[in-house]
């Protein structure tokens, strides 16, 4: 049996986490853990890959193993980590301005790609740690440090993207419910493809819209959903106000490193095969 305590940092006493008090990203923080005690995993299991903003801080706050990265890139390094070691569970994290917006690009073709991997968006819908810009996810209307009359751009609907390009698993939840968020990251991470779990994460200090008290008001669990029906999972994603909260989605299909020739008669993972470097060598001499 796993423990809480066992994901909690290994830092001396003295070591500051950098979130602000009553942020959004410390339920998240218990519920992902929680979700890990759940499945029985160890930290060395586990490799979470983040991206750059406040939510991309999480490899630092918990104890697993962890690569903090480049902004907008946990998705493509988390998908060569899965396909080198299979064995891992991994998870790639980040706001949604690292994941919808710098990452966009991988965020779309992650999903073509399906690594078995679980993709979690924290969603404050403001850019947190450069002070509250708004983000591809920010309501319109909101004033914002950078749209000071207004933000005018329609936001960015990832639930209804993902589903349409054909997600594997597709969820959100919202961390003021803890246990409920942390049911929703265990089904993600057992869950064999491109799992996109999106989490409501109010950020207390920038957004002073969407606030704990604004998501309970305006989200509902969804009650008998089946995510088998595309139609209607996109039905659900496409509901605005309250928004729904739960699985909106499931599509079981081959994953990336199923598909991956290496694996083909040889299931030993990548990074313990030996590498041929005299192979290589002559490849590139005969044809370069
Ligand atoms: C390529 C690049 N563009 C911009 C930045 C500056 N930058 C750092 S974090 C950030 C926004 C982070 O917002 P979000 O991803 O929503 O995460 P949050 O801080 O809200 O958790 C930006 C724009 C950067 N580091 N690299
Ligand atoms: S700025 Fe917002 S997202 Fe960042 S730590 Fe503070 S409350 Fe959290």
């Amino acid at each position: 049996m796993s423990t809480l305590g066992e994901f909690e940092p290994k830092r001396p006493d003295s070591y500051d986490v950098s979130w602000c008090p009553g942020c959004g990203n410390f339920p998240l923080r218990d519920a992902l853990a929680s979700a890990f005690k759940k499945l029985n995993l160890k930290p060395t299991d586990i490799a979470i890959v983040s991206g750059i903003g406040q939510a991309a801080k999480i490899v630092h706050y918990i104890n697993t193993h962890g690569f903090h990265s480049l902004h907008g890139r946990a998705i493509p390094i988390a998908s060569a980590l899965k396909a080198s070691n299979p064995n891992l569970v991994v998870i790639a994290e980040g706001g949604d301005g690292d994941m919808y917006s710098e990452g966009g690009n991988h965020f779309l073709h992650g999903i073509r790609r399906n690594s078995d991997i679980t993709v979690i968006i924290h969603n404050n819908q403001i850019y947190g740690l450069t002070k509250g810009q708004g983000s591809p996810t920010t309501m319109i209307g909101q004033h914002t440090t950078t749209q000071p009359f207004g933000v005018f751009e329609e936001p960015l609907n990832a639930i209804a993207l993902a589903i349409v390009l054909n997600a594997s698993f597709v969820a959100r939840a919202y961390v003021g419910n803890k246990d409920y968020t942390a049911d929703i990251i265990a089904q993600a991470i057992n869950h064999k493809g491109f799992a996109v779990v999106e989490l409501f994460q109010p950020c207390v200090s920038f957004n002073k819209v969407n606030t704990y008290q604004w998501y309970s008001e305006h989200t509902y669990i969804m009650q008998n959903h089946d995510p088998k029906n595309k139609i209607l999972a996109l039905q659900k994603a496409l509901e605005n106000d309250p928004m729904p909260l739960g699985v909106f989605y499931i599509n079981n299909k081959k994953t990336f490193e199923e598909n991956l020739m290496c694996y083909k008669q040889d299931n030993t993972p990548l990074f313990k095969r030996s590498t041929q470097i005299d192979k290589i060598k002559h490849f590139i001499d005969e044809n370069f």
